[in-house]
């Protein structure tokens, strides 16, 4: 044990509580729509944000102070790791996720890069066999050292895609030894900041392969898990390969990956991306792609992934209302890709994010299995709708040509009256809920 989170008891449920360190919703065994609350929400901690983050902004280097600091040494891995597992014993959530820089020292060559990762990971592993933690998802960080500067797997220069290749095939191996559900690519750097200096189609292409090199080991080692895509607009690179859910499927299908790649999406990536959560969520349900989902929310302000900690309930409620309308996860989950501020110094800060987070999800999830048991919106949609399910329309969208309806508009007068969309009726049915 160490003394990080002393003083500091196992969140609780606890409906009438005015503690700010107490669950006021999130009722693991609470069933809704036939599953319990723990199993539809899936909750996963992310170790980034949470112990590699050291409250850094552009403007001045760290502000916390942890006991695992400086994170250069194994000694120091295993202590962060202590202080983790002690946190997810304190919130129950069942899952965390990693990148492989978070959790042990790169060192400097490859060979030690992967002796220190394979060190934790045994580590790790007795730990979750001790606690019941799972891992939800692993990924490799091919962003933050100077050699992905210009690209992982879309460098100009070989040697880099190959040290990728070695790196994410380690970290699939990792993901794959600790039982993880699903192995999330999120492309760091693989985009472009200027076309002065870039050949964008060769690193597509070069993108491209390396998907299906991934898809191909996963199919090796017969890993069960969900290989999942995370789009993001920009940041860090100005123009980056994975725009939005749109432009992964399209990538996905140029390459030849449907069925094996699905995707995870974050709500402040939408917001990057112009879109809104749900619609994002939306459209990778439209595509049968939705995987899982990286829960925080951006400023809106500001114009950059803030990685806040969700705190709006109704925007979580539409989010998972397009979640569960879809049939709900299977291998994804809920992970709080989210940090601190950066002046919340304190252990109990940590803890206090994650039990707003969850507590705004659970509500979020309530109102959302609400609304569909209610059939309110789904109501007005079909209403909405109900014109094409007649065998005219249904014929036309089917078997008719430009000709062919012209004549019909011809002889039949068609003269379309438009109807109110009800947009402000459907707000307030939502708030119903919320
Ligand atoms: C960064 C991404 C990152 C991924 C995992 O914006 O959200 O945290 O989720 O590499
Ligand atoms: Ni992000
Ligand atoms: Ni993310």
């Amino acid at each position: 044990m160490t003394n990080f989170f002393d003083g500091i008891d196992k969140v609780a449920y606890d409906p009438d509580s005015t503690s700010d360190l107490a669950f006021r919703h999130y009722n693991p065994d609470e069933i809704l729509l036939g599953k319990r609350m723990e199993d539809h929400l899936r909750f996963a901690v992310a170790y980034w944000h949470s112990f590699a983050w050291e409250g850094g902004d552009p403007f001045g280097g760290r502000t916390f102070d942890r006991p695992w600091y400086p994170q250069d040494s194994m000694e120091m891995a295993r202590l962060k790791a202590d202080v983790a597992f002690e946190m997810f014993d304190i919130l129950g959530q069942p899952f965390f996720c990693f990148h492989d820089a978070d959790v042990a020292p790169g060192g400097d060559s490859f060979p030690e890069y992967k002796r220190n990762l394979e060190e934790i990971v045994d580590y790790f592993g007795e730990k979750m066999e001790a606690t019941g933690t799972r891992l939800l998802w692993g990924t490799a960080n091919m962003f933050t050292h100077r050699r992905f500067m210009s690209g992982a797997a879309t460098n100009p220069d070989p040697d880099v895609f190959a040290w990728c290749a070695a790196t994410v095939k380690s970290c699939m191996d990792a993901t794959q030894k600790l039982g993880g559900e699903n192995y999330v690519l999120w492309g760091g750097r693989e985009g472009y900041e200027t076309l002065l200096n870039t050949d964008l189609v060769r690193e597509r292409q070069q993108a491209g392969r390396f998907l299906q090199m991934v898809v191909d080991y996963k199919h090796k080692i017969g890993f069960k898990g969900q290989i999942l895509i995370e789009p993001k607009p920009q940041e860090p690179s100005k123009h980056q390969y994975d725009f939005d859910v749109n432009t992964v499927y399209s990538f996905i299908k140029e390459f030849g990956l449907e069925g094996q790649v699905a995707m995870n999406i974050e709500q402040g990536h939408a917001i990057l991306a112009g879109h809104s959560f749900e619609h994002e969520l939306a459209m990778a349900a439209a595509f049968g792609l939705l995987g899982s989902i990286d829960m925080n929310r951006n400023d809106y302000q500001s114009g950059w992934d803030t990685d806040q900690f969700p705190n709006n309930v109704p925007e979580v409620a539409l989010a998972y209302y397009e979640i569960l309308k879809a049939g709900g996860f299977t291998t994804g989950g809920t992970n709080f890709d989210a940090k601190l501020r950066r002046q919340s110094l304190d252990a109990e800060d940590l803890i206090a994010g994650h039990v707003g987070a969850m507590d705004v999800c659970a509500r979020g999830l309530k109102a959302a299995a609400a609304m569909l048991e209610d059939g309110g919106l789904e109501a007005a949609r079909s209403a909405r709708y109900a014109g094409w399910d007649g065998d005219v329309a249904r014929d036309m969208l089917a078997n008719g040509s430009l000709e062919s309806i012209t004549e019909r508009v011809l002889a039949e007068g068609i003269n379309p009256e438009p109807r109110s969309g009800q947009q402000e009726r459907l707000e307030n049915y939502v708030n119903r809920f919320v």
